[in-house]
């Protein structure tokens, strides 16, 4: 039994936001896990929590149940327990806080990189068309735009949550001409875009993209249009698991985000599904833009191959200690 561990206050805190989406996009919520963990090393009290390994991997297990889909909530938690765990480290609390702080300066220079190499793709009078709300792409228009280059951008609502409304606010404030249509009109106005930039939650292994609901509808009309479609993505949105062959799950959220709750009262009966995000297959992507440049969606396999060292095992024990819990 693990209930007499406490979990302090901010943590709780940090998970709630992530689940009520207060804490959004794959990126923002790998760094907040890893700054969960964070305060959770400073906090720790043997007294008060007992065991450090079974602690922090309370706390782990606490996070990882907040959303399911964005694989950046498991690989920044993997990353830092691999690191604070593991048999040869003698400061394991210390190791927390050094391996959340070595992932979030990671993160944040991978999406640099993402800018820097993305931008070389944006040509001078070129128009984009973005779906839901990526600070990576976000990134790479500001950055073409700082660079002098005349960018267009067409964002959807992306509704039902309408994260469309943050990417306008954001590019407007950065002085990017930018104008908002409905999810329904990515067809209309297909013909004046040049090239279709969206995000991702999570890829698979076969270079499959998981990404906000709606995304693969996009990627098909991208396709019929002739449209080249970029993933803009760090490395460890990549996901490992589905190389064991995991699928990544898909999170349904509440149906109140759809209707409103009277107007279900009205309408006994009727079924609403709320799922919030879909999977793009390869074939249907340009390219995925990372940290480590352009690659194409084949590339996925030996990336992550490369990147954990292709060690199932690993990942297997690290499961098993949670599953123990
Ligand atoms: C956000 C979403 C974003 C990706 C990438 O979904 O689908 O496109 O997370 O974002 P939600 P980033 O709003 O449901 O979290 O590039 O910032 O990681």
């Amino acid at each position: 039994m693990i209930s007499c561990y406490v979990i302090p206050e901010q943590v709780l805190k940090i998970a709630e936001d992530i689940r009520s989406m207060r804490i959004r996009g794959a990126a923002r919520i790998g760094r907040a896990a890893a700054e969960a963990l964070k305060i959770a090393a400073l906090s720790y009290d043997p007294l008060r929590h007992g065991d450090y390994t079974r602690y922090i991997l309370m706390v782990s297990d606490h996070l990882l149940k907040t959303r399911p889909t964005a694989i950046t909530l498991p690989n920044s938690i993997k990353y830092v327990l691999k690191r604070a765990l593991a048999k040869s480290v003698l400061n394991p609390v210390e190791a927390t806080v050094q391996a959340a702080e070595e992932f979030i300066t990671r993160s944040l220079k991978a999406q640099e990189m993402i800018a820097f190499f993305g931008e070389k793709i944006l040509e001078d009078g070129h128009t984009i068309l973005t779906h839901c709300n990526s600070s990576s792409v976000v990134s790479i228009i500001v950055r073409a735009h700082n660079a002098g280059k005349n960018i267009r951008v067409y964002a959807t609502e992306t509704r039902p949550r309408f994260q469309g409304h943050i990417t306008v606010q954001q590019l407007l404030k950065a002085g990017v001409d930018v104008t908002l249509i409905i999810d329904s009109a990515v067809r209309y106005f297909m013909k004046d875009v040049d090239l279709v930039l969206v995000g991702a939650d999570a890829i698979a292994s076969n270079g499959a993209v998981v990404n906000k609901i709606g995304t693969s509808q996009i990627a098909v009309l991208a396709n019929e249009a002739d449209r080249p479609f970029y993933v803009a993505a760090e490395t460890y949105k990549f996901s490992p698991n589905t190389m064991l062959g995991e699928l990544v799950p898909i999170e349904e959220r509440p149906i109140t985000e759809v209707v409103d709750p009277e107007f279900l009262k009205r309408n006994p009966g009727l079924k609403v599904r709320n799922p919030a995000f879909d999977v793009t297959p390869p074939e249907y992507i340009t390219a995925i833009i990372t940290e480590r440049g352009v690659l194409p969606p084949q590339a996925v396999p030996l990336i992550l191959i490369e990147e954990y060292g292709w060690s199932p095992g690993e990942e297997y024990e690290l499961e098993k200690l949670v599953e123990e819990l």
